[in-house]
């Protein structure tokens, strides 16, 4: 009796450690607006340094912090004044230097961009000035922008302006790549010619200089275009052949030179998985990672060629995810956090773009009602070897497995040598009760 007492709880310390992360979310500040973490498509905490850093919108300014733990979070840092909503802005890390994009969206108001290395003291050393990336005219207006940085460190600025009374997505690019910005020669550039009040904007890079642009509307197909190295596709291409709920419900990551991409589909409102291949992207092919009605944008993360999806379902006030090897198929749904979320339709959950220090970072917004807590959780993933092909994506084999399958795999093992053990004692018994019968 007692053996088989034995063998249910291992049962079900295993089924817990298949599908619960155990959580160590911690706290970061205390905001009384929604916006201070969006969009979950931009990547605004990473790892560096020996340390967890986290930038967000406090309702007044832009600020920043970092951590040793990641549980105990140093007094925030104003890294822009003027600017308190998180959506209009966003950050890079290119693995030495953090850049950011900011604008306020008021009229007449420029898009600022500044380079600097964070240190382990946890403060961040800016290389430059604050520089201007594009002097709004005084009767326009600028929105929502996000950065990322090429290969060769230059960086690129995606966001939405106003003139005319309509909305159009345009980039921009510095010729300069040591934290000053000089607009290169064809730049700013349009990526849309439709106006539209719903666009939000994406960049995000490849290899080899090479960049991808994405920009989004309610109701209609994602749009996507590729800077070569040296020209924009002169067509822009369809991302998907669905449309997207929110101009802003969707995420990518580039895996060298292939991009993936999760969007929260117009009329079921699931999540939904596409790729871009050899220059194509696969649509009509998009797959199901989520088939229950789901409450927010997903946000995408990569630990090499592994994907994490981050998601919230229903009702629940719960994140959650689901990993991928290289867009393959889908893993079952695991429970990130378990926590208090907000009612409205986001919490804006927001991950590193790649993994560091053999986890990847969640920071999103706790409680129904303001005030939110800013919270950050991170999530224990296998480090992969550096990718050193450009062309085959060949899965390696422990990849395939979470940390959670390899625990679930040494429990089984538990488990079957218990049995094992069980059965071996009654054969026993059964051998030396016939000795002595
Ligand atoms: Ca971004
Ligand atoms: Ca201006």
């Amino acid at each position: 009796m007692l053996k088989r007492i034995t063998i249910y709880f291992l049962v079900f310390l295993l089924s817990s450690v298949l599908n619960v992360h155990v959580s160590s979310a911690s706290t970061l500040d205390t905001v009384s607006i929604g916006d201070a973490t969006t969009f979950s498509k931009d990547h605004k905490c990473w790892y560096v340094s020996g340390r967890y850093w986290a930038v967000w919108g406090d309702g007044t300014n832009i600020v920043y912090s970092s951590s040793t733990d990641g549980i105990n979070w140093e007094t925030k840092t104003t890294m822009l004044s003027g600017i308190g909503i998180g959506d209009q802005g966003d950050t890079w890390f290119d693995g030495t230097y953090i850049h950011y994009a900011y604008c306020s969206s008021r009229r007449g108001d420029d898009i600022l961009y500044r380079r600097g290395t964070p240190q382990s003291n946890g403060v961040i050393s800016w290389s430059a000035a604050e520089q201007v990336a594009y002097d709004t005219p005084s009767e326009q207006r600028s929105f929502l922008a996000t950065v990322c940085v090429d290969t060769g460190g230059y960086p690129f600025i995606a966001w939405v302006r106003e003139y005319d009374g309509n909305h159009y997505p345009w980039l921009t690019k510095s010729a300069k790549n040591d934290g000053t910005w000089e607009t290169a020669p064809g730049h700013i550039y349009q990526l849309s010619t439709t106006a539209d009040y719903t666009w939000v904007t994406d960049v995000i890079p490849m290899t080899n200089g090479k960049v991808y642009a994405l920009y989004g509307r309610e109701d209609a197909q994602l749009r996507g275009r590729l800077w070569d190295g040296s020209v924009w596709d002169s067509s822009d291409q369809t991302c998907a052949s669905q449309n997207l709920y929110k101009g802003w419900n969707f995420a990518a990551v580039a895996v060298n030179d292939e991009i993936h991409l999760t969007f929260r589909e117009k009329t079921t409102q699931y999540i939904k998985y596409v790729n871009r291949k050899d220059n194509t992207w696969n649509t009509g092919n998009e797959i199901n990672i989520e088939t229950e009605k789901t409450e927010a944008e997903p946000a995408l993360a990569k630990a090499g060629n592994v994907l994490y999806c981050f998601f919230i379902q229903g009702t629940d006030n719960a994140i959650y995810y689901r990993n991928s090897t290289n867009g393959g198929k889908w893993s079952s749904r695991y429970t990130l956090i378990s926590e208090v979320l907000p009612s409205f339709e986001a919490a804006h959950q927001t991950a590193y773009y790649s993994s560091s220090n053999n986890e990847i970072g969640v920071m999103y917004l706790k409680n129904e009602n303001p005030p939110y807590e800013i919270r950050f959780e991170t999530l224990p993933v296998a480090t992969p070897p550096p990718q050193e092909k450009e062309q085959e994506q060949q899965p390696i084999p422990y990849q395939l497995f979470s940390p959670y399958a390899l625990g679930g795999a040494t429990l089984v093992a538990v488990v079957a040598t218990a049995i094992y053990l069980v059965r071996a004692r009654k054969t026993k018994a059964l051998k030396s009760s016939r000795i002595k019968g």
